[in-house]
């Protein structure tokens, strides 16, 4: 008996200094990340780089609207109806009650993300209309507290990301159109953006921050996508503190450059007068006309909207998608390719069709598109033939998004002496010769055959540059 209430009192006293031990502020001084070294930003961008595929999700209550409110049909991106078709945030927040997308399905979607090849996920937990996807400890304004639905949407998908081997990413508004002490200030007049709430700090310090910690604290994302940073109130200097904080909390965290001021317009890449903070550029809706030093990543609607809107049918080809995900590899960078579902919790059929359609080619393909850099050699011999280089340097693919025809000219790519090339999904090494300094390989009379090719939309031959 004395043994157990020692024993008792042993635990009970190493509970109480491990509790104890764990202070509210941090007592060892924090980490300043912006002086990370080459070495551990590399190691840090690892996966991401080799991932180069990821799933953009824009999804919260725009998907109601879908584009139409009250009659008022909005010609612009859906997931800005509240902006462009001037809903007071009164009417707007209204939306909330209606919120319930008993269809949601968390693990139909990783898996939908998967099966396209998609390593990594980035869901919208808030965007500028201010409505949170997790029951978060500073707002009503969520799934929890004021939607029917009532389940935390974040930790859902967060268990089903993990289960299929896609890593959860969250994309949030710094921006906030519907809390008292940001932008809201600026309804009903929605022309106002350079009016400044001059509570900004409040809001920022009791709202917006403490959401991140509890994002990075309750679902461990891999990538934090700040948007919303254009804001007048919004600063450089905020920016490298929120980003200082944020990777104290997760040192592995990778945070993109909208957390700062750095981006320049669409094209996303970072200006050059100085540091900025953030660890890789967001083109939108664009991709880079050549290759760049840094990291980056185009984020691209599948129509024409991010979030759903009901009569947007102009959705791009498969053919476009993939010569898309082709064009970013070859010159280095990452696609964040988007699907807005509908209110209900459902991924548009068109969507669904592509995706499977691009997962039937990543499944042949993939090799040439993971694990790949950006290199010193042509990024690309012609507009639809292009070129990846796996991380060792040792194999070349090269990617035609149109049939080449009957033979293939290397150009300025130089295979090592006796490489067996071969079309990926095919076995057959292809016989090829070096004429005048170039390298040819002849493709078979059996492959002009559209039925004997492994697969469509592009094809890739694998070519080993060195032993
Ligand atoms: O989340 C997606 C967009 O909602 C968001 N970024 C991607 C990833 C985004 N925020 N701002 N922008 C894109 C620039 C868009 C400006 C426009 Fe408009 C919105 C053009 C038309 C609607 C506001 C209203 C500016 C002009 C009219």
């Amino acid at each position: 008996m004395l043994r157990i209430r020692y024993m008792i009192l042993v635990v009970g006293m190493f509970l109480w200094a491990a509790c104890s031990s764990v202070p509210d502020e941090k007592v060892t001084p924090p980490v300043d990340y912006l002086q990370e070294s080459q070495a551990d930003f590399d190691a840090r961008m690892e996966w991401w780089r080799d991932a180069r595929f990821g799933m953009f999700i824009h999804w919260g209550l725009y998907a109601i609207p879908a584009g139409v409110f009250e009659g008022d049909t909005t010609h612009s991106i859906g997931e800005w109806i509240m902006q462009t078709l001037h809903i007071p945030v009164s009417e707007y927040e209204k939306l909330a009650g209606e919120f319930n997308p008993v269809q949601f399905d968390p693990v139909l979607w990783a898996q939908t993300a998967a099966d396209a090849g998609m390593k990594y996920l980035v869901i919208t937990s808030k965007h500028h209309d201010g409505f949170c996807l997790w029951d978060s400890e500073v707002s009503q304004y969520d799934i929890m507290d004021a939607s029917p639905y009532k389940k935390d949407i974040l930790g859902a998908l967060k268990k089903a990301c993990d289960d299929a081997g896609v890593k959860l990413c969250f994309y949030h508004s710094i921006m906030d159109w519907h809390h008292p002490q940001a932008q809201s200030i600026n309804y009903p007049d929605y022309n106002t953006q350079d009016k400044m709430n001059p509570e900004f700090a409040q809001y920022r310090d009791y709202y917006l921050r403490p959401q991140l910690h509890e994002l990075v604290t309750k679902y461990d994302p891999a990538v934090l996508w700040f948007d919303g940073e254009w804001i007048p109130e919004w600063t450089e200097d905020q920016g490298k503190a929120l980003y200082n904080e944020l990777r104290n909390l997760k040192p592995e965290l990778i945070i993109n450059n909208r957390v700062g001021k750095g981006r320049q317009g669409m094209q996303g890449m970072n200006k050059g007068d100085q540091d900025y903070a953030g660890d890789f550029g967001t083109p939108e809706q664009e991709i880079l006309s050549g290759t760049s030093e840094h990291d980056w990543e185009s984020c691209m609607t599948m129509n024409d909207t991010w979030g759903f809107k009901s009569f947007d049918h102009n959705w791009k080809s498969t053919q476009t998608l993939i010569n898309n995900l082709v064009d970013c590899a070859a010159k280095g960078g990452n696609y964040l390719l988007n699907i807005g579902p509908t209110a209900e919790g459902l991924i548009p059929e068109a969507s669904v069709e592509r995706l499977h359609e691009v997962g039937k080619w990543m499944h042949i393909n993939s090799e040439a598109i993971y694990e790949t850099r950006r290199n010193g050699n042509p990024y690309q011999l012609d507009e639809t033939t292009k070129l990846t280089y796996k991380k060792d340097g040792k194999t070349a693919y090269v990617i035609a998004t149109s049939w080449p025809g009957t033979e293939l000219n290397l150009g300025a790519l130089k295979p090592a002496a006796g490489s067996k090339i071969n079309l990926l999904g095919a076995d057959e090494v292809l016989t090829w010769e070096e004429q005048a300094g170039e390298a040819i390989i002849t493709i078979p009379a059996a492959l002009q055959d559209e039925k004997n090719r492994p697969c469509d939309y592009a094809w890739v031959f694998k070519v080993t540059l060195s032993d």
